[in-house]
């Protein structure tokens, strides 16, 4: 795949829309859209300036495809670093395929999926965590996911992992040091300045690590479910949280029995929500297997909304539910309030400290919710601006490090060698290099690249 072919790619979404961008790339690019586009002034692209552009015509074999301007981009100052040509033409579907269909029909190769921006990569023009940045920016959901992308592209990652890759790079120099001249009249390592510096190390590298758990719930949402008897009032707040009459609702007890589900932003936050069949002993077979799927859905999410009935009495199965998830991140709603109350509060706050009273009818309440979830995921004490490590390949790169920087603590205490600890702390370094790119290997490279869309 790393060869100097030009390629070409559609760049903008399949889909009609106002424009539809075709991406020319390499060395012939030019040369390649001259056989494709003419100018209304008849100017060839490839006597064109960088950054200059021109509106005429596409065409291929059969005659005039659509009218386009082209821009023209000269190596190395493009996205890619090569010689690019971007066609933009009307964007629907059949006229952007037709005119890649031209421009491949002249000699480019269609572009594989994040191949402009892996030759980006190849050609220095961005690291390899900007390059995942642009992925994560394409595909950012809400506001906190498009910051950390965009801090991201701009670096943030990059710095802060050089921040810890010196920390270490001064403990090894400092330690080759010692061991390479023990005559010369260096500073020993001691071993109280080691410990210290290997724990301000593992101090780094755990906080990154608190930091990737917490943004990755603002980015791409929280496993949510919503529980509670029947009839509590759950499907009510299911469809005022999404907006829609996804869930069924009625007076009748048991009437949700599959799991409904929806992603909703609820203020900074976005759940993925799933409404539930009330957990109760039931006789109907088809309620019974929405319990289970209940119980099951109850497993494996992270954030629980417990829901209770206001203007009834706790009942045994709302105690047994209390028992069920008092010790997991869980908020207990109390709905209905628009009704006289008869719930036990009290028994509910001594076991579920989060607590928000709600009138799911009425639609009142939201706010008081959204800042309980909020306070309980102990997101606002996070800060989301700068240099969180972004995917599950980043996080195993600290993960690894972090392993190795054990191994050195480790050696340390067992009173090895300084050598024997230094051979740790390099490869504590270079799995930092590996998140960086700047000693990845071919296959890492390949793998980040494969996640892409073609086009970008
Ligand atoms: N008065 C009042 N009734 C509610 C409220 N929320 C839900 N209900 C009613 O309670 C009944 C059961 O609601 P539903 O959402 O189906 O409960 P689920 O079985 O827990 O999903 C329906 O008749 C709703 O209209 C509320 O806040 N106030
Ligand atoms: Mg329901």
């Amino acid at each position: 795949m790393n060869d100097n072919q030009t390629i070409a790619a559609i760049s903008t979404a399949m889909a009609p829309g106002g424009i539809g961008m075709i991406r020319i790339s390499g060395e012939q690019a030019m040369e390649l859209a001259d056989k494709v586009f003419r100018s209304i002034s008849g100017r060839k692209l490839i006597d064109f300036k960088g950054y200059t552009g021109a509106y005429g015509k596409v065409y291929d074999k059969d005659g005039e495809i659509d009218e386009c301007v082209a821009f023209v981009y000269r190596a190395p100052h493009s996205y890619t670093g090569e010689n690019v040509v971007e066609l933009c033409c009307h964007g629907g579907v059949y006229l952007v395929k037709r005119a890649l269909r031209a421009c491949i029909d002249a000699g480019a190769r269609p572009a594989e999926p994040g191949e402009f921006t892996k030759r980006a990569f190849l050609n220095g023009k961005m690291g390899l965590t900007q390059a995942e940045a642009v992925m994560d920016l394409i595909s950012a959901q809400g506001s906190h996911g498009a910051k950390a992308a965009l801090s991201a592209r701009e670096g943030a990652i990059y710095r802060k992992i050089h921040g810890v890759a010196d920390q270490l790079l001064g403990i090894s120099a400092g330690l080759a040091a010692w061991t390479d001249y023990p005559d010369e009249d260096i500073e020993e390592v001691s071993d109280e300045n080691l410990t210290r510096s290997l724990a301000e190390v593992k101090n780094s590298l755990e906080k990154i690590l608190r930091d990737y758990d917490t943004g990755k719930i603002l980015r791409e949402g929280v496993e949510t479910v919503i529980i509670g008897r029947p009839n509590v009032g759950k499907s009510t707040l299911m469809n005022l949280l999404s907006g829609t009459q996804k869930s069924i609702v009625t007076q009748i007890p048991g009437t949700t029995r599959d799991v409904v589900e929806e992603t909703i932003q609820l203020g900074e936050v976005i759940l993925n929500l799933a409404d539930t069949a009330g957990i109760r002993d039931t006789d109907d077979i088809v309620e019974a297997a929405g319990v289970e799927l209940a119980k099951q859905r109850l497993d494996r999410s992270y954030l629980i909304l417990a829901v209770f009935d206001s203007s009834d009495h706790l009942t045994d199965e709302d105690k047994e539910l209390i028992e069920r998830v008092k010790d997991r991140p869980v908020v207990a709603i109390i709905n209905k309030t628009d009704l006289e109350r008869k719930i036990e509060l009290d028994y509910i706050r001594e076991n579920i400290p989060h607590i928000v009273e709600i009138s799911a009818a009425a639609g009142d309440g939201v706010d008081r919710l959204s800042s309980a979830i909020f306070d309980l995921l102990s997101l606002s004490k996070a800060n989301q601006d700068e240099g969180i490590i972004a995917n599950e390949r980043q996080r195993l790169c600290v993960m690894n490090c972090l392993n190795s920087v054990n191994e050195a603590v480790n050696a340390q205490a067992f009173g090895e060698t300084l050598d024997a600890v230094g051979v740790c702390i390099d490869e504590a370094i270079d799995h930092l290099l590996v998140l960086t790119g700047e000693k990845a290997t071919q296959a890492v490279v390949d793998e980040v690249f494969s996640r892409f869309c073609v086009g970008k």
